[in-house]
């Protein structure tokens, strides 16, 4: 029985440690390109009014692919470039 015990415990071992390598593998695919895992581009979850800058808007419109999937409807006329009316 002690043997169980022991194989059980160095699989949790296993177990939290390959855990922990997962978690610090995301954190380095975080690039500053890679904004579709930060943010939604599935489906319209962003407005105009969530932005603070143009910036901010172009960024996450980019990101989702531009002009050819303006999933959260951020730039209306189309012409490439999202939320104009913020500063
Ligand atoms: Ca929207
Ligand atoms: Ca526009």
């Amino acid at each position: 029985m002690k043997k169980i015990a022991l194989v059980i415990i160095l699989l949790l071992i296993v177990v939290t440690f390959s855990g922990c390598g997962s978690t610090d593998n995301n954190e380095g695919l975080n690039s500053d390109f890679d904004y579709s895992s930060e943010y939604s581009c599935s489906y319209n979850t962003y407005n105009c009014s969530d932005f603070a800058t143009h910036k901010e808007a172009q960024r996450v419109y980019e990101a989702c692919g531009g002009v050819n999937n303006d999933v959260h409807r951020l730039d209306r006329d189309k012409d490439g470039s999202a939320c104009e009316t913020l500063p």
